[in-house]
């Protein structure tokens, strides 16, 4: 599968903010309001458990043809044959999940400085993160790390595959996000917090396209 260079919101269906069985319908609601791109990310879930929802969650994604992408868990990526894994940077190597699922598996890798966006291009990441740009209570524990570096990785690697910044990001700050460079966004809470999911998606995505 690849990604389209119109891909400009990457929705994240994170499940420390929606309960598995809203789990469909919010995903639902995220794709028809403009995300080009669904993770499925639920931190401190048995991946076994998650099993029938993912194959659900791949199901809906591609009859919208929207790249469908599962954090952190290989082995639930190939078993409920997601077109797209997700790696931080302790998640293994790119090479290693392309063994296991395939060469034309989508692949992209969380970075955090310069340096790691630059190494996730150079070892074939197919798209990366950059940030969190703010703190965020979606990952806690991680400073945020500003937004003064986010031209310099459009540059360098956002030449080749695609930059989405993260972390923090809401409409209050997305102005100033899209002046430092950034062309691509991932929303995680946000959107899940909003009353209509459908209407607020649509709405970022005019504000980063205007
Ligand atoms: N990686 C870096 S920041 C982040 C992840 C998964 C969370 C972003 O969530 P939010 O709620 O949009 O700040
Ligand atoms: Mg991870």
């Amino acid at each position: 599968m690849t990604l389209s260079p119109e891909a400009r919101l990457y929705g994240i269906l994170d499940l420390g903010y929606v309960e598995q069985k809203d789990a469909l319908a919010v995903a639902e609601a995220l794709i028809l309001g403009g995300a080009s791109l669904l993770q499925l990310r639920a931190k401190g879930h048995d991946p076994a458990g998650l099993l029938d929802l993912a194959k659900e969650l791949n199901v809906l994604c591609s009859k919208h043809h929207v790249p469908f992408i599962i954090n952190d868990h290989v082995q639930l990526a190939k078993d409920c044959g997601a077109p797209g894994l997700h790696l931080g940077q302790d998640d293994g190597s790119l090479d290693e999940a392309r063994v296991i699922l395939g060469q034309h598996v989508l692949v992209g890798r969380s970075t955090h400085s310069v340096e790691q966006a630059q190494a996730a291009l150079a070892e074939g990441a197919d798209y990366i993160g950059f940030g969190p740009l703010f703190p965020t209570p979606t990952k806690k524990g991680r400073l945020g790390i500003g937004l003064e570096n986010i031209e310099i990785v459009e540059r360098t690697v956002g030449c080749a595959i695609p930059v989405f910044c993260i972390g923090g990001i809401k409409p209050a700050n997305l102005s100033e996000v899209k002046e430092a460079g950034a062309q691509r966004v991932v929303i995680v809470s946000h959107l899940l917090k909003a009353a209509d999911i459908a209407a607020e998606t649509q709405s970022i995505l005019t504000i980063l396209k205007s």
